[in-house]
């Protein structure tokens, strides 16, 4: 059951756990932009925000910091990553709550939010004695070919409201230890755990001590700071979460003053349940996958291709645990799914329940639960079973809904895996050897991340997140991801009394 929470109890807490984490109360109280919480629909806070002259101002001390920073030595730069982490663990319940409140996530996803923050920075303090270039043999002799990393500039990060604090400390934390300096715009959907984040990390540089001023920041405001973020020439590198909408727009504007980008746009994740799948383990998999976080991850399951030889047994069970999911406040209850962010996440839910329905598709679930709060958007997380691979299965709706289809061929459910935009996470659920391997091969799943017998979401800091095609192509948080924050140079150094030239050239003066 749930209780619901009385108006002003919400901003209250909020607000109680801004003061506690060293946010001053000026910057949320007194401005001009929104936040509202998603868990009640009330107003939580009024940003001050700033325009493309004051987010200009922001870039330009920041690149006056990273002339500073990238002198200092990575291990000691990976110090102040160090205390960031530790300063996060003190903050973790704090933080966590305030994701809560601001994202709506259930209690164990906010606080898993702020353990991946932890982990990148762990791994990052780890990194930053192990930032190699290669040594590289020389076709000349008395020669010794060589490449170092270098710091890239100011980092623009622009992140979306469903990962509102990870996906920055994902940047950051690599950002910093490789030498650059940070300008972060959040989503304007969730600016108070940016600042929240930001009052952490500066509580790692006080005790730091000796960090330039204006290192790392972070600018509240609308569409035009982005912009300046995309457009000036000091910032060297956009690392940008969002929609593939989005994406078109930054991308090609980096691309045309040749600055890097790192895009992590949208999902439309796929699962494949073969004839020898573990069913007990696919269906919580399944579950945690299409329902957790209210299907607001980037990695959500959206589609599942299910055998026909088992889908008479596994989609009755699939029904059962979408009509008993708990749905409710996660503030207050033990419920899995808490809400959708805001009305137009609702409405393109139901937008594309509706164009399922014309396609053939029988829907259970979705429809939209009343905890008496107007301003809310909570719903049943939709099961479609679709006859066909089409119309709204092909696109991704940032809403609860997973199409379930049959397939009976092997190849052709891969081919229809494969047959959409975005190409970030996939799942197989197998036991047969052969089908997994196919699936993680050269001719399998087209997606960044691909999985044998676990879900599509919920992935470890240690791999390379992102993905393929619409999905933008960029590698954030582990791997070598690092290297998108630093720049290559090739050193041939001549030791010798000679000047031979490569490839046999011959220039005698
Ligand atoms: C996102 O939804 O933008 O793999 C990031 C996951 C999380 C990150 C999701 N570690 O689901």
């Amino acid at each position: 059951m749930n209780i619901s929470v009385k108006s002003s109890s919400v901003l209250e807490e909020a607000h109680a756990i801004l003061d506690r984490l060293g946010v001053d109360k000026s910057a949320y109280t007194n401005g001009t932009m929104v936040s509202f919480s998603p868990v009640t629909g009330e107003k939580i806070g009024k940003l001050k925000t700033v325009d493309a002259k004051g987010a200009a101002a922001a870039i330009e001390q920041a690149h006056a910091a990273f002339q500073a920073w990238r002198l200092t030595p990575a291990p000691k730069r990976g110090e102040l990553v160090r205390l960031l982490g530790e300063e996060l663990r003190a903050a973790k319940a704090d933080l966590g709550r305030l994701v809560s409140i601001e994202a709506g996530k259930i209690p164990s996803e906010g606080l898993g939010e702020v353990q991946e923050m932890i982990d990148i920075c762990d791994y990052a303090v780890g990194l930053s004695r192990q930032l190699y270039g290669l040594t590289i043999a020389t076709e000349r002799p008395g020669h010794r070919m060589m490449e170092t990393w270098h710091p890239l500039g100011v980092v623009g990060i622009i992140s979306a409201f469903n990962f509102p604090v990870a996906v920055w400390s994902w940047n950051a934390a690599l950002a910093l230890i490789c030498g650059n300096s940070v300008v972060w715009k959040p989503s304007e959907k969730t600016p108070l755990t940016a600042l929240a984040s930001q009052a952490i990390l500066e509580r790692a540089l006080k005790r730091f001590g000796d960090a330039p001023a204006g290192l790392s920041q972070v600018i509240t405001g609308g569409r035009e700071i982005g912009e300046a973020l995309v457009d000036h020439k000091n910032v060297a590198l956009v690392s940008a979460t969002g929609s593939t909408r989005m994406g078109r727009e930054v991308g090609p504007r980096l691309a045309k003053r040749f600055a890097r980008s790192i895009l992590e746009l949208g999902g439309n994740n796929g699962g494949i349940v073969c004839p020898s799948a573990d069913l007990d383990m696919a269906l919580r998999a399944i579950a945690f996958g299409a329902m957790g976080t209210a299907g607001q991850r980037c990695t959500t399951l959206r589609r599942l291709f299910v055998h026909d030889s088992l889908y008479e047994e596994l989609v009755p069970r699939l029904k059962k645990a979408y009509a008993s999911v708990s749905v409710g406040n996660p503030l207050d209850s033990a419920a899995l799914v808490g809400p959708l962010v805001d009305k137009a996440a609702y409405d393109s839910m139901q937008k594309a329940l509706g164009e399922a329905r014309e396609h053939g598709g029988s829907i259970h679930g979705g429809e939209r639960v009343d905890l008496g709060h107007p301003d809310a958007y909570y719903v049943k997380p939709a099961l479609v079973e679709m006859p066909k691979h089409e119309g709204p299965v092909l696109e991704e709706t940032f809403a609860p809904i997973l199409y379930v289809m049959k397939y009976s061929d092997f190849d052709a459910a891969i081919t229809d895996h494969n047959a959409v935009g975005a190409g970030l996470s996939s799942s197989i659920f197998t036991l047969d050897i052969r089908e997994a391997e196919r699936f993680l091969a050269a001719d399998g799943s087209d997606c960044g991340i691909a999985n044998v017998n676990i879900g599509t979401s919920g992935a470890e800091i240690g791999g390379a997140f992102g993905g393929e095609k619409e999905t933008g192509g960029g590698r954030e948080s582990g791997s070598d991801a690092w290297r998108a924050y630093m720049r290559r140079a090739t050193n041939t150094i001549n030791y010798s009394k000679a000047l031979p030239l490569a490839q046999g050239v011959s220039f005698d003066i």
